[in-house]
């Protein structure tokens, strides 16, 4: 097939004061933030899902923008024209990455052997543009919310057939997985969750997601996957109550069903917010525990209850995000677009500057972290902060060399304590404005 987005060229770096809507202003490749160029900070990837198929259906209406790419909707036609169409776009924006579910990528059938062979099909296709064009898959995952059958979860469904469907298709998508050469496998429980108690067993419910997932550990291990496993949390939608919730349950549950050496976390933003979090509490969270996997990079709205799935634009909360990032040493995924343009933003130049816009965003977010790293202020403030602990009864406290009557006696001995010292919050965030808007 021939060129897709004929009116769009290759974007090319220009500098934050060029006015050309279709260069990038702030993501230059190449160049060397902290030891490392950019792009190795910011593995991008292309969500499959919003870039290529979702039309800007609502609640209320139907799509508004055209994803057909010169093919009969529903066809394997059209599902090889989403991946002409993926290949040129990730190529002309610079993209290295794709992450996909299974549904996006070919027609389901109307049953799973039909489905698969779809997906064999396709596959062969993609894996042939992979190898053209380099491109690489991050992760891959199953979509075992959409279809009815899902209505009531996947792993956590009450019907053992469904359940057996949902393991069919996880199977299937982890070979598509390996098949690519992906980075990650991500669970998101859509639907594993519960609308009302009244109807739900949650220990059973836990217990079947655990071994769903334990199973595809067994699996993707035996045929080569040598990637992270992840669960992406979220509180809630499409279910009232969705079992992983943030980061600190979704990591608890992995703790107690012994699945913590294969999954990390992957942490999307809008879902942090939704958790009432922020982006970079969740991030926080992951990484001291030693599981931040992967990024979801969009924004939520905050005065809107659900997951909006934006763009990134706010620079301060990709700041944030990045500083959390370059602390923890980075990710071991990347950052994937599970973003996707408004509604009346129905055009293909808005698929491209969604993109730059997302970008951008992160690649002034990342400039921005280093440079608050590089102030050092904050960290030596937070150094200063603890440094009861380095010495004295407090490196015992840390040490676990100490007691509760060791500790009451040297509590009596002091009378009572000095006030713990300002927490200096307004300072910090005067550091934080002058550097992203000092120079
Ligand atoms: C939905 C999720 C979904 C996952 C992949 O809210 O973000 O898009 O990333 O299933
Ligand atoms: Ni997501
Ligand atoms: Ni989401």
């Amino acid at each position: 097939m021939g060129e897709i987005f004929k009116n769009l060229k290759k974007v090319n770096y220009e500098g934050p004061k060029s006015t050309n809507p279709y260069a990038f202003k702030f993501y230059d490749a190449d160049r060397v933030i902290l030891g490392k160029a950019m792009k190795e900070h910011l593995p991008f990837a292309m969500a499959w899902w919003h870039n290529l198929c979702a039309e800007g259906t609502d609640m209320f209406g139907v799509g508004t923008a055209d994803k057909s790419f010169g093919a009969e909707p529903g066809t394997m036609e059209h599902a090889k024209a989403k991946v002409d169409a993926g290949f040129e776009f990730m190529e002309k924006l610079g993209i290295e990455y794709f992450c996909f579910h299974d549904a996006d990528i070919a027609p389901q059938g109307k049953t799973i052997a039909e489905s698969n062979k779809n997906l064999d099909e396709i596959s062969d296709y993609i894996l042939e543009k992979m190898k053209e064009t380099g491109k690489k898959c991050l992760w891959g995952t199953a979509n075992m919310f959409g279809a009815p059958r899902f209505m009531n979860g996947a792993g956590s469904t009450n019907s053992a057939d469904v359940f057996a469907f949902a393991a069919a298709q996880v199977k299937k998508a982890l070979d598509l997985t390996v098949k690519f050469g992906g980075r990650g496998y991500v669970f998101w429980g859509g639907r594993e969750g519960y609308e009302t108690l009244l109807n739900t067993d949650m220990k059973l419910e836990q217990e079947n997601i655990a071994t769903l997932m334990r199973m595809a550990v067994e699996y993707g291990r035996s045929i080569g996957f040598d990637g992270d496993f992840y669960i992406e949390p979220k509180p809630k939608e499409p279910m009232k109550h969705q079992y992983d919730f943030d980061a600190a349950t979704a990591i608890g549950f992995l703790r107690q069903y012994g699945l913590d050496k294969d999954f990390k976390m992957n942490i999307e933003a809008n879902h942090a917010t939704l958790a009432g979090h922020t982006f970079a509490h969740e991030l926080r969270v992951s990484a001291i525990n030693g599981m931040l996997g992967s990024i979801d990079a969009n924004q939520g709205d905050y005065l809107l209850g659900w997951d909006t799935d934006q763009f990134p634009s706010d620079v301060y909360e990709t700041t944030m995000c990045m500083y959390e990032v370059l602390k923890a040493g980075g990710v071991t995924g990347g950052f994937n677009f599970d973003a996707k343009n408004r509604r009346p933003s129905n055009t293909p130049e808005d698929m491209f500057l969604g993109y730059i816009l997302g970008m951008d965003s992160f690649a002034l977010g990342l400039i921005k972290a280093a440079a608050i790293i590089e102030d050092g202020r904050i960290d030596e403030f937070v150094k200063e902060r603890y440094s009861s602990y380095s010495s004295g009864i407090g490196a015992k406290i840390r040490a676990g060399e100490t007691s509760l009557k060791e500790l009451a006696e040297y509590a009596e001995k002091l009378g009572a304590p000095d006030m713990p010292g300002s927490g200096r919050q307004e300072y910090l965030e005067s550091i934080v404005n002058s550097v992203l808007f000092g120079n």
